[in-house]
């Protein structure tokens, strides 16, 4: 029997090619006719040369690529809006911050630091928190990060750090992992490193999500008023889902389940007008304040707690636009710490004086070209002119003789160009007096009471966690040596902490170095500790629940009706992914069970027939699911058929697991409790 007439042009028997849209074009604007064939010499015979269409668009394709960051090169960006709440123009003429609800657009890429652009989400790893403010004084970034301290003190360290943590030179693995010898030796021997080790460490290196971070422009910088007055700030962004982070053994699994776990939970957050928010606060103090405390402001190892130098929140940030395109705004933004607007300016900490070169250095081997200003995403929404000209991609086109200045022009009656001035951006006059050296501040030589402060600060739990990841981290060391020298680093900071770790590792605390500054028993700040803030909400929670044929559709509206209502969401799960028969309706499940883990979700519960769940009680996907929501201290609501799912994977009723209609209360929870009857700590 004949078919279907063959297509020539799509190659599909009896298909015709589709059309609609716009007339696809060449990049030169001519139009195309087919896009599915090259130009050959007879239908079976070899492509031409003169195929300009195949040679265009192979040329674009094969130049697609940048070189990617050399850190941060894994982000997720959205633009939003910046709003000042609380005017302070008494501290900085920046215009951002001169009027109560004055706007001001924002661009933000939250980044991990070590793994390349293709690598997985929730690595241990610091975050990068980088904000571009369109100010109507030019753009301001604060390229921050979601640890409010940093690993060194001297700019011309860097390169060695970034060295150290990445793939090692030889064997090129791991890849976005600390956890290898390199970066351990490079830690014992730089203990300057020590305090934003214990933070990474901590949970705070496991975010459960971009929206639930805390933000830190780290250095102290300075506001400068109208008067000239100065004073310095440490910069601070709060979300309003308050701070949460993952378990450690969740974010690993996750780096199965969901490599995009963190860059889908914004977009869909987004795209679902559930938009994320942070209060911005300073923290602004005096000379004489700094010079009261037992460490140096200018040291980026140290931060001010909050319980010395109270938090003023002056502003809210909305994100609310997703980018329309990945390349062109993510991969193409450039953030300059060198970014600043008249009223904000630089401290003398030496690591942000090395940034103030690295940023823009950075951005002609990334973009190619001087000009990478003008890429949209980067170039200021307010005016901006100067003389300088042409370079590689210049896409303006300046008018009229003057390209220079001082001149003349205007005398002659032609446009004589921009001038500098009077409100313009001006260094705040600083005196300045001493021996050109290379040397370290005595200033900043106690490497051992904040980390020792951090420490204590924390509650029994985060200090499991803290000490059991220095055990996982240094498992993975196979120089005996490094290892001893970590340990004898970490006994200094704390007796307790040092013995857990060796006891965790199964080996002897080998005797504490000997610090050039005895450390100091600091107040501990419970602003730290992620757990004592815990914010008790459904908001930007994902409950995940399981269902089957035949599942009460009743139930399952209620369960989802009152989530939603508190700002939480229900994804639904269920054997097979096509549409279901329910007791009372249908329902198109979201995901099927062996590709939707439990790790994905903030809380889980089940609605299931008898039968299903007995069905269900044999299948390794369904109990991994309990199993992996009971150790990841979730809460968990099951029907009656439901429970011999959960007794399957030997799990009771107790703290957080019971009947799905106490989920919307319990979910708002973990049970950290929990965790000391499941896994032996350090
Ligand atoms: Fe960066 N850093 N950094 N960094 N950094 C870069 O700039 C650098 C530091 C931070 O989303 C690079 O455009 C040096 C501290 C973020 O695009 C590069 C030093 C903090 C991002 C660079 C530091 C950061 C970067 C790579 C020591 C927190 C991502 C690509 C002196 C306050 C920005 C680029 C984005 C990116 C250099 C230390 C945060 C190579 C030399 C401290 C959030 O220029």
């Amino acid at each position: 029997m004949a078919g279907k007439p063959f297509d020539t042009i799509t190659g599909n028997a009896g298909e015709t090619q589709q059309r609609g849209g716009a007339v696809l074009t060449t990049n030169h604007g001519i139009p195309v006719s087919d896009n599915q064939n090259s130009l050959r010499a007879g239908d079976r015979g070899p492509t031409l040369l003169e195929d300009f269409l195949l040679r265009e668009k192979i040329f674009h394709f094969d130049h697609e690529r940048i070189p990617e960051r050399i850190v941060h090169a894994r982000g997720s960006a959205a633009h939003g809006v910046f709003t000042c709440t609380d005017p302070i123009p008494d501290l900085t003429r920046a215009s951002l911050l001169s009027e109560k609800g004055k706007d001001t657009p924002v661009f933000v890429r939250f980044s991990t630091v070590a793994g390349g652009a293709g690598s997985v989400d929730t690595p241990r790893d610091v975050r990068g928190f980088a904000v571009k403010f369109y100010t109507d004084q030019g753009n301001w970034d604060l390229v921050g990060n979601n640890i409010p301290v940093f690993f060194i003190q001297d700019a011309i360290k860097f390169p060695d750090l970034i060295h150290s943590v990445k793939m090692e030179a030889d064997r090129g693995y791991p890849q976005a992992a600390s956890a290898h010898d390199t970066f351990w030796d490079f830690v014992s021997l730089m203990p300057e490193s020590l305090h934003t080790v214990i933070w990474a460490m901590s949970d705070r290196a496991i975010p459960r999500s971009l929206r639930m971070m805390e933000g830190f422009g780290v250095h102290t910088f300075k506001f400068v008023n109208g008067k000239g007055e100065t004073s310095f700030v440490k910069f601070h962004w709060r979300p309003a889902l308050g701070t949460q982070s993952l378990i450690w053994d969740e974010s690993a699994k996750l780096q199965g389940a969901d490599n995009d776990y963190h860059r889908r939970d914004l977009h869909e957050a987004i795209a679902a007008g559930d938009y994320p928010e942070w209060d911005f606060a300073v923290q602004v103090f005096d000379q004489k304040l700094a010079d009261s405390l037992p460490y140096d402001v200018l040291d980026p190892t140290k931060i001010v707690p909050e319980e010395v130098v109270p938090l003023r929140v002056v502003g809210r940030m909305v994100l609310n636009r997703n980018p329309d395109n990945h390349f062109a705004e993510n991969e193409q933004a450039a953030f300059l710490p060198s970014n600043i607007v008249p009223g904000i300016d630089f401290s003398d900490d030496p690591l942000l004086q090395g940034r103030l070169f690295s940023y823009l250095d950075t951005q002609k081997s990334r973009l190619g070209t001087t000009n990478f200003h003008q890429i949209p995403v980067n170039a200021p929404k307010c005016p901006y002119a100067n003389m300088m000209r042409d370079g590689l991609m210049q896409t303006q086109v300046p008018k009229g003789r003057a390209n220079y200045e001082p001149n003349s022009l205007d005398q002659a009656g032609e446009d004589p160009g921009p001038r500098a001035s009077a409100e313009g951006f001006s260094t705040a006059p600083q005196d300045i007096a001493g021996e050109k050296l290379r040397i370290r501040a005595e200033s900043f030589g106690d490497h051992y009471s904040q980390p020792r402060m951090y420490w204590r600060s924390m509650t029994e739990n985060e200090q499991a966690h803290i000490a059991s990841a220095f055990v996982f981290e240094l498992s993975k060391v196979g120089l005996d040596h490094v290892r001893a020298r970590v340990l004898s680093h970490l006994r200094v900071i704390d007796g307790d902490l040092g013995a857990r770790v060796a006891k965790g590792l199964g080996v002897d605390l080998p005797e504490p170095v000997t610090p050039f500054r005895e450390p100091l028993d600091l107040a501990p700040s419970d602003a730290l500790s992620v757990q004592k803030n815990w914010k008790e909400t459904l908001k930007g929670r994902k409950i995940g629940l399981l269902i089957a044929e035949g599942s009460d559709k009743a139930g399952i509206d209620k369960l989802t009706d009152t989530i939603k209502a508190e700002g939480g969401s229900v994804f639904i799960i269920a054997p097979k992914v096509g549409p279901l028969k329910l007791k009372g309706g249908t329902i198109t499940p979201g995901g099927q069970l062996a590709g939707s883990p439990s790790v994905l979700f903030d809380a889980i519960a089940m609605i299931l027939m008898p039968d299903q769940a007995d069905q269900l009680a044999r299948d390794s996907a369904a109990i991994g699911f309990v199993m992996d929501a009971f150790a990841h201290l979730k809460a968990i609501g099951h029907c009656k058929g439901s429970g011999v799912i959960l007794s399957r994977a030997g799990i009771e009723d107790g703290e957080g697991v019971g009947p799905w209609e106490d989920l919307p209360e319990t979910a708002k929870r973990r049970y950290w409790a929990r965790e000391a009857s499941l896994r032996d700590l350090a």
